[in-house]
């Protein structure tokens, strides 16, 4: 089983790049902004506690989060694989995630970093922000809320998978198509096609 991690700060194109590396790859696409956002569309209890935190660019709380992940995990025995996107966002998040892989006789395979400017980052989810109905794409003060906490929570997950040598970090500016092709490269070195 290959199981990947797509990291990188908020707008550096996870959710965009994991859409066509499923396509690609045939793996189960895990991203915990998507799985919130759906229960947040179906109101439930869990949606509106997560509503709050999403609305003001905090991360919402590890074991919410975990528990997400584990159910998405049991939900797919027979997965070839599982891309990560925007999960783990804390230290914690990656020491239960490494639990439940244990659990399951696997483990992280590769963790490909996305490197992108900041103030791109806040150009592209300003952007995005004037057409798709996230609410916190639309503020720029929780954009950078998001990108703060992305500074003061997330981006220790890097260097938690680095002592494995597991991590590769990409350019994450240019072309959707170029940055695709790069990820694909790190990909099949680790994995022959
Ligand atoms: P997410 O849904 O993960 O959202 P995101 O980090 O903003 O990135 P996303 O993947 O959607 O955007 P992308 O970079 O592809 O999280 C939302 C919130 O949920 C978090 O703030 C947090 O509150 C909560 N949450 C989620 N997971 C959590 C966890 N594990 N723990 C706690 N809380 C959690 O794309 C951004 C834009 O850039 C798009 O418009 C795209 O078209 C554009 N773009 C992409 N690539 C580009 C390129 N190469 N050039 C130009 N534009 C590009």
């Amino acid at each position: 089983m290959f199981n990947l991690i797509l990291f990188g700060p908020p707008g550096s194109g996870k959710g965009t790049q994991s859409e066509k590396l499923i396509e690609k790859f045939g793996w189960i696409h895990l991203s915990t902004g998507d799985l919130l956002r759906k229960e947040i569309a179906n109101a439930s209890q869990l949606g509106l506690e997560a509503k709050a935190f999403i609305d003001k660019g905090q991360l919402v709380p590890d074991e919410v989060v975990i528990g997400m992940i584990g159910s998405a995990l049991d939900a797919n025995p027979n997965a070839k694989g599982f891309l990560f996107d925007g999960f783990p966002r804390t230290e914690a998040q990656a020491e239960a995630l490494d639990n439940l892989l244990a659990g399951k006789g696997s483990e992280i395979s590769l963790v490909l970093a996305l490197e992108v400017s900041e103030e791109e980052l806040v150009a592209r989810l300003l952007n995005r922000g004037l057409t798709s109905s996230r609410s916190d794409d639309r503020d720029e003060n929780v954009i950078r809320k998001r990108l703060q906490e992305y500074h003061n929570k997330t981006a220790i997950v890097a260097d938690y998978y680095a002592k494995f040598g597991k991590v590769a970090k990409i350019k994450g500016e240019g072309s959707i198509d170029d940055i695709f092709r790069l990820l694909v490269a790190k990909i099949e070195a680790k994995q022959p096609a």
